[in-house]
């Protein structure tokens, strides 16, 4: 499985640091939402889902966690601890969040609107869209 994590310039001074983010040039992809994900309890898991058309970009701007990505075949852990980092989730990967830090500030950048109808939440529905994605692609 591929990470995609992206390190952003840091414009740093006397004063302190600054990271500046742009869609297309930047981030690869129109944003079309933010949120943000703070004051998340102690051993909590979010997440536990995939989305149908959703890219998002996943930056701990203060704080740290862990993302757990799942393509159906792979899964990786990888952590975030640092503000000029973007982790990149695709469509159809299954992701959950964990181990946040309780400073942990988790900011979201998306290349869609909220919708339900895009979310994945059945794992095992998942696992099979994955499987029929790889059958599809041998024939
Ligand atoms: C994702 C991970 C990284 C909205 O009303 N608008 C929004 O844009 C979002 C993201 C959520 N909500 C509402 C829906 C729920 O009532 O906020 C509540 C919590 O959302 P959810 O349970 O989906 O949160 P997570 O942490 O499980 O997942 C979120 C995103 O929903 C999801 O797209 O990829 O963060």
């Amino acid at each position: 499985m591929q990470i995609v994590k992206y390190v952003f310039q840091q414009h740093g001074d006397e004063r302190g640091r600054l990271v500046a983010l742009e869609e297309m040039k930047d981030i690869p992809f129109e944003i079309k939402r933010v949120y943000y994900l703070y004051e998340t309890k102690e051993r909590v898991h979010r997440g536990f889902h995939a989305h149908r058309n959703l890219e998002q970009i996943l930056i701990c701007i203060h704080g740290s966690c862990d993302v757990l990505l799942d393509n159906g075949t792979e899964k990786k852990v990888i952590s975030l601890e640092k503000p000029y980092e973007g982790l990149f989730v695709p469509n159809y990967m299954w992701h959950e969040m964990y181990n946040f830090s309780s400073d942990a500030v988790l900011m979201v950048l998306a290349s869609e609107y909220y919708k339900e109808e895009d979310y994945i939440r059945d794992y095992e529905v998942f696992l099979k869209m994955c499987k029929k994605d790889e059958d599809d692609d041998t024939v």
